[in-house]
């Protein structure tokens, strides 16, 4: 029951609070396109598709990990999971230990009857493997949607603000290690906002982690979050403190990318609009993730859903366009950081 009010907690508080991060940015402010005033290309012609771990994306946008475990949650997964299939997006769902915890919320999370044809990610805290959960567990939650790879989220931030944090993170590469041998699906390792380094990668990836999803810092503040749900002044201190920690999505691409050339590359963090996408990609990511927006969207209905999808993908089209691309493949070198 704990987690489930704190999973009711998270949207609520995302949704009516300022828990964005102050003053560190996402950096790609810092990036610019190449402007090419003559396409020689027909609009209409461009392909924003891409493949990702074996499925087809009709464009390059994952809608990140957030929620599942109550009532509200379920509506939001259900109406996410079927603007993932009409658009052909990747989709995540928040973390299943709720669900482990209380059986009978599982439904909530079992979005594969409204997205048949979606590449989709199940989801857990990494540091669980350290308490209470082991394969068989893992087992259940990727059954759970007949997930096509398991992301295991590492926020020892967020632990540090939470009243009763699982703070004990030794050993968890190890872990991590015999986990992804075990799995015969891959094993994504993602941040929740403050970013993974081209370093820790480096680690995750000889550990056995198959794809890295950067969740870089600028834009929802998960300290923040916790913060202003704290029930004492010391985490609602801390939650100030360290409201704009972390690395910047856009160095997390840069660095993660240098020292892993193939690695599929998932870039998320305060990512806000399609040319905060195309830039995600132009340094080096596959494909983009964003959770507020879509968040924001799907409370309201799923008309505002169709929308966001369809804005965005005119900015990156946009995007393509004016830089003389037809493909996000050419994207690559079309612009350089400032
Ligand atoms: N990330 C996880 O890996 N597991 C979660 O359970 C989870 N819950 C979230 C709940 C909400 C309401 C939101 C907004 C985000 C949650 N996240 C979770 C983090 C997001 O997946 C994402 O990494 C982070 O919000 C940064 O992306 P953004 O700036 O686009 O919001």
């Amino acid at each position: 029951a704990q987690t489930q009010s704190r999973k009711a907690d998270h949207i609520r508080i995302c949704l009516e609070e300022d828990v964005q991060f102050r003053a560190t940015t996402n950096g790609l402010e810092r990036y610019r396109f190449n402007h090419s005033c003559l396409p020689e290309i027909d609009r209409n012609d461009i392909d924003l598709s891409a493949t990702f771990l074996g499925k087809k994306l009709n464009a390059p946008l994952l809608i990140s990990s957030m929620t599942g475990g109550t009532e509200q949650a379920g509506i939001i997964n259900q109406r996410l999971a079927r603007l993932a299939q009409d658009y052909k997006f990747a989709m995540g769902v928040g973390s299943q230990r709720v669900a482990l915890e209380k059986p009978q919320v599982a439904d909530t999370f079992a979005i594969r009857k409204y997205a048949p044809d979606v590449l989709l990610f199940a989801n857990v805290g990494a540091v669980q493997l350290n308490y209470k959960y082991g394969l068989d567990e893992c087992l259940r939650i990727i059954d759970m949607l007949e997930a096509d790879a398991l992301i295991l989220h590492i926020n020892p931030l967020q632990e540090c603000i939470q009243p009763k944090g699982d703070v004990n993170f030794q050993g968890l590469l190890d872990k991590i290690s015999e986990l992804c041998e075990e799995l015969s699906v891959p094993v994504i390792a993602k941040e929740v906002g403050n970013g993974i380094s081209g370093a820790m990668a480096k680690k995750l990836i000889a550990a056995g982690v198959q794809v890295i999803d950067v969740a870089g810092a600028g834009g929802t503040s998960w300290a923040k979050v916790e913060g202003e749900r704290a029930e004492n002044s010391m985490q609602r201190r801390l939650g100030r403190t360290f409201a704009d920690w972390g690395i910047p999505t856009a160095e997390c691409i840069t660095s993660v990318r240098a020292i892993a050339p193939h690695i599929p590359l998932i870039a998320s963090g305060g990512l806000r609009d399609g040319l905060d996408i195309a830039k995600a990609i132009a340094l080096g990511a596959d494909i983009a993730g964003l959770a507020m927006p879509f968040l924001q969207a799907a409370v309201e209905s799923e008309a505002a859903l169709q929308e966001l999808a369809e804005v965005l993908i005119a900015e990156i089209t946009t995007v393509l366009f004016c830089t003389g691309n037809a493909t996000l493949h050419q994207l690559k070198h079309s612009g350089s950081l400032q």
